[in-house]
């Protein structure tokens, strides 16, 4: 018999892999979805890169806990980028996100990597450390956008 322990376990898993088309009710709510994570990942993110660049007031806690919470909404759009959801209203999304899938993935996560190791900078408190990492973080944005997002 399988313990209670695994079972929820085995649940925690299924729900964590479930398709993206599952997830989401219609294709505009996978949208909204993946727009609405990588809005707040950017603010998170645009805290402490106003502190590397000086236009907010350095806090090595604050810059932190911002890093941190950027790190974990960085593993959240892709989910929101599944099959149908290439065309709405309001996407800039290229379709070489579809076409070029493999491409698209690496980039995602060459960013989700980057986050990781500026989670690890600011940890370090020392702001040269943290303004290396916001510039590699800052490029992998920027080098997903400038393939991947329309104008
Ligand atoms: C940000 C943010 C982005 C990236 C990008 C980097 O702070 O919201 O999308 O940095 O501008 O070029």
């Amino acid at each position: 018999m399988k313990s209670i322990a695994s079972i929820i376990l085995a649940a925690a898993a299924a729900a964590v892999a479930v398709p993206a088309s599952a997830q989401f009710a219609k294709p505009e709510d996978a949208i909204k979805y993946r727009q609405s994570a990588l809005t707040v990942m950017g603010t998170h993110f645009g805290r402490v890169a106003g502190m590397a660049n000086g236009r907010i007031p350095f806090d090595a806690k604050v810059a932190a806990d911002n890093a941190a919470i950027a790190e974990t909404l960085s593993k959240l759009p892709w989910a929101g980028f599944g099959e149908g959801t290439d065309k709405g209203a309001t996407t800039r999304a290229k379709p070489e996100i579809w076409t070029d899938n493999a491409k698209f993935k690496e980039a995602s996560e060459k960013m989700q990597g980057e986050m990781v190791k500026l989670v690890a900078a600011t940890k370090t408190g020392n702001l040269d450390t943290i303004k290396t990492a916001v510039g590699a973080t800052g490029g992998a944005c920027k080098a997903c956008h400038d393939n991947f997002r329309k104008e």
